[in-house]
């Protein structure tokens, strides 16, 4: 057997930014095949999110390496990632400039914590850097390393909030149907997520309402009057559970891995009055929507929300590093200053560093390269590409994008609206496609959803337009005796 190192190999010419010695780290691919990769994989390795028996039976892919939009497998196949890696990969993969500012920060000052009345450069200037970006009422960070953790910190937050106003019960978190918050006890119950729920997600304290989902909603209503009515279900449940029980409120501007569900104009100005009306915290998951995601810096700018709370993770460090963030409004923070006593809650990692630094690194890069204008653009481009490619495919109900982040929803009566059933896994029909003629794109249930690097090219626009054709015709192929007409 070989030991963890033996694939690292040294490229000569690469050095430290210091100078002092070269270094590597490329992994020798070499140092394996692919049959004995998937070998160890299935032998060893508990994939997150997956079924264990069937992917034993099926085996994984081996990503080895990646450039631009672009990932390799083993066998050196290229594969096009329009899911920027898990909604991460804001600035493209393979940067040099965040490589060299993470080694710059390890030979420097590779950890040092910040609890016991110690800081270091990095996470402090992130946080005025972040405090800036965000604006509105926001001037302070809170860190943490994943998008749980930072929604975990919301919660707690929240109802330390309320126990300094003296009204500890304040403790509901509402959330909504086809949320995602996080993979914790308590992130799993904020969710909206049925399995999740059933696995041990299931603490007390969390409701979820109606999702802002027009498109998989039947019904006569148009888009604007139904963001009033799905609004409208959480004043409901704030009655119903006493707004003397409820802490907060939490959603994504932009739902993601419910199936990138878009809300009506008229959605969030609703909940903004509702949340303020009732005297609820209203905190907004920029997990996925920060960074350029939906157009502009945060979906928070996009929808015109100004939440009291705020997370952040993924395209805060285009994921090269973890690294998540809280941002505290005036309202909580001023609180929590002047009169919230130690608050009892951290991580060994919270403002590591490496990470901050590699997050200043890739704040430089979407700022210098214009990125959330460019992302902004590329994204009406491939909105305005799908549709005179496939807006009037049979397959395909509806198209929308926000962004550089979109949906393509597959149904079987687009006249009607009408899905098909869902154990007819036609979502995963076409994802499969996608998958073998090398194209990422996810489906979550029949929605096929896309949320490319922003620094995604015209070129590779083109590309994503002729792979998701393809694929999309081929699924309709093998679904085609299932549709109406
Ligand atoms: N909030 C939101 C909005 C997210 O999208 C989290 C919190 C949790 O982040 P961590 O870093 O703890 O994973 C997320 C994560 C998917 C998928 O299937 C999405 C996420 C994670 C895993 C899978 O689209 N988002």
């Amino acid at each position: 057997m070989q030991s963890g190192l033996t694939g690292l190999g040294m490229i000569p010419g690469m050095k430290l930014p210091d100078g002092r010695s070269e270094f590597s780290m490329t992994s020798n691919i070499g140092a394996r095949t692919t049959t004995e990769w998937k070998k160890l994989d299935s032998a060893h390795f508990l994939h997150p999110f997956t079924d264990h028996k069937s992917l034993h039976q099926e085996t994984s892919r081996i990503i080895t390496r990646a450039d631009g939009l672009y990932l390799w497998d083993s066998d050196d196949v290229k594969i096009l990632d329009c899911m920027a890696g898990l909604w991460c990969t804001t600035v493209g993969y393979g940067r040099r400039e965040l490589a060299d500012a993470a080694a710059a920060q390890m030979m420097q000052l590779p950890y040092y914590n910040a609890f016991f009345k110690t800081a270091t450069p990095p996470a402090i200037e992130l946080a005025e850097r972040l405090c800036q970006l965000v604006g509105m009422n926001f001037q302070h960070v809170f860190y943490a390393t994943s998008g749980s953790e930072a929604v975990d910190t919301i919660i707690r937050l929240a109802r330390h909030y309320w126990a300094i106003k003296g009204k500890p019960q304040k403790k509901y978190i509402i959330s909504r149907q086809y949320a995602y918050h996080g993979s914790t006890i308590a992130t799993a119950s904020a969710g909206g997520m049925a399995d999740m729920h059933k696995q041990g997600g299931d603490l007390p304290f969390f409701s979820q309402v109606m999702a802002p989902y027009w498109y998989g909603h039947q019904g006569d209503l148009d888009e604007a009057q139904f963001g009033i009515v799905a609004a409208r279900t959480l004043e409901q449940r704030i009655l119903e559970l006493g707004p003397e029980n409820v802490a907060a409120f939490i959603g994504e501007p932009i739902q993601g891995a419910g199936g990138v569900i878009i809300p009506p104009d008229t959605y969030w100005p609703e909940v903004q009055r509702i949340c303020r009306e009732y005297d609820i915290l209203l905190a907004a998951d920029e997990v996925i929507c920060g960074f350029g995601r939906t157009g502009q810096w945060f979906g928070s700018h996009t929808f015109g929300i100004q939440p009291d709370l705020m997370s952040l993770a993924k395209g805060l460090t285009s994921g090269y590093v973890p690294l998540s963030a809280v941002m505290v409004g005036d309202r909580v923070a001023n609180e929590l200053i002047d009169h919230g006593g130690e608050f009892h809650h951290g991580f060994t990692y919270s403002g590591h560093p490496v990470s901050c630094a590699v997050a200043l690194a890739n704040l430089d890069i979407i700022e210098q390269e214009n990125l959330v204008e460019v992302g902004a653009s590329q994204g009406k481009k491939i909105e305005a590409q799908l549709r005179a490619a496939l807006g009037d495919h049979p397959l395909v109900g509806q198209i929308r994008t926000k962004g550089p982040i979109g949906a393509i929803e597959l149904v079987r009566d687009k006249s009607k609206r009408e899905f098909f059933p869902s154990d007819a896994g036609v979502g995963m029909i076409c994802r499969n496609h996608c998958f073998a003629n090398n194209l990422v794109m996810r489906a979550v249930r029949d929605t096929m959803i896309f949320c490319p690097a922003l620094v995604i090219s015209d070129a590779e626009i083109a590309e994503f337009v002729g792979l998701a054709t393809r694929a999309i015709e081929l699924t309709y192929r093998d679904v085609k005796g299932l549709m109406v007409g």
